[in-house]
């Protein structure tokens, strides 16, 4: 028995996102969160058999298309990636609005996706050329105190873009290329104390990305670099667009941006997005700040993928592929 998953492949800013196109479950019926949950809890091997090694590795980004439960969205996505499931993804959107273009789907243009988060609208400008209208950010704390062990105290907000991040500004490194893994073990410290103090993003949410800022490679092309640590243990590759949401929430916050102003924001590689908030009233509530994100993608490839039932590592390679990895 050999089963056959279609995919398509992509990078936005260099950071990897896989699209199931063809050969997943069938997960339509319920809220996109009611699929997520059904897609974790009945047919998790997909997730890891399309991400890990040996057919993927743990940079990849994936995406289950699927029906979105609203009928004026274009598709309705999951987001997934070698250790679990993911709210939202900035480039992994991009990624998915290249990616329907490519298959014919949908014309430049604006479009709605449904996702586990909330309705996330995209603008397509062109077959590599991509707007975001993210779900609300917020900052939810301002510099929390970490006791980092070796490295002293770290200052850090908190801040939600699609998904729970510590930012940091104020540290000790170097945002280099080359100091990667020092990088990658810096982050993996703070987040290991944030879970060993129980310090959440709201209701108890872990904090699953670390952000770390430091000044732009030329100041001309962008506003700041930063360094992201995903879940798991690898790095984003473009400069994260729920992360850059979450900065500009934090700058917001701060008085340090005004709606409609442009923050231009490199990532570790020297990828840029481009991202701008407005605010949204609403009734009876606080107003919603609403991140637009703009960044390209390009086609990398176009795939099948072969399960065979008697393959040992059908579901991938169960361990993480770091020298860093979490203990246990
Ligand atoms: O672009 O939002 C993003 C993202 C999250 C994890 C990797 N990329």
């Amino acid at each position: 028995m050999m089963k056959r998953v279609k995919v398509i492949d992509s990078h936005t800013g260099g950071e990897p996102t896989r699209v199931i196109v063809e050969g997943g479950p069938d997960l339509d019926g319920g809220t996109m969160k009611e699929r997520l949950e059904r897609l974790r809890d009945q047919h998790d091997g997909l997730r890891s058999g399309v991400l890990r090694e040996p057919r993927g590795s743990d940079i990849l980004v994936g995406v289950l298309l699927s029906g979105p439960s609203r009928p004026d969205d274009v598709a309705g996505v999951i987001f997934f990636n070698n250790v679990g499931y993911l709210g939202m993804c900035g480039h992994g959107t991009i990624g998915v609005a290249v990616t329907l273009a490519h298959m014919g789907r949908i014309a430049p243009g604006r479009h709605g996706l449904d996702t586990p988060a909330g309705r996330v609208s995209f603008t397509l400008h062109d077959s590599h050329s991509v707007s975001v209208e993210n779900v609300p950010c917020y900052r939810y704390r301002k510099g929390v105190e970490v006791e980092v062990p070796g490295q002293g105290t770290v200052f850090g907000d908190i801040a939600w873009g699609g998904n729970w991040f510590f930012l940091v500004s104020d540290h000790n490194q170097s945002l280099e290329p080359a100091r990667i893994n020092e990088l990658t073990e810096y982050c993996t410290q703070i987040r290991r104390q944030l879970n060993a103090e129980n310090i959440t993003g709201k209701d108890g949410a872990e904090i699953d990305h670390i952000e770390l800022f430091g000044p732009a490679s030329d100041q001309n092309a962008a506003d700041a670099k930063n360094f992201v640590l995903c879940p798991g243990m690898a790095y984003d590759r473009s400069p994260c667009g729920t992360g850059t949401s979450a900065k500009l929430a934090c700058l917001y916050a701060d008085g340090k941006l005004a709606p409609g102003e442009t923050w231009r924001q490199e990532s570790i590689i020297g990828s840029i997005f481009e991202g701008r908030l407005t605010v949204r009233n609403r009734a009876g509530k606080e107003p919603a700040l609403i991140p637009e994100i703009t960044g390209s993608a390009y086609i990398t490839g176009e795939n099948t993928l072969l399960f065979d039932a008697g393959d040992p590592f059908a579901t991938g390679i169960n361990i993480q592929n770091s020298q860093f990895r979490e203990p246990a």
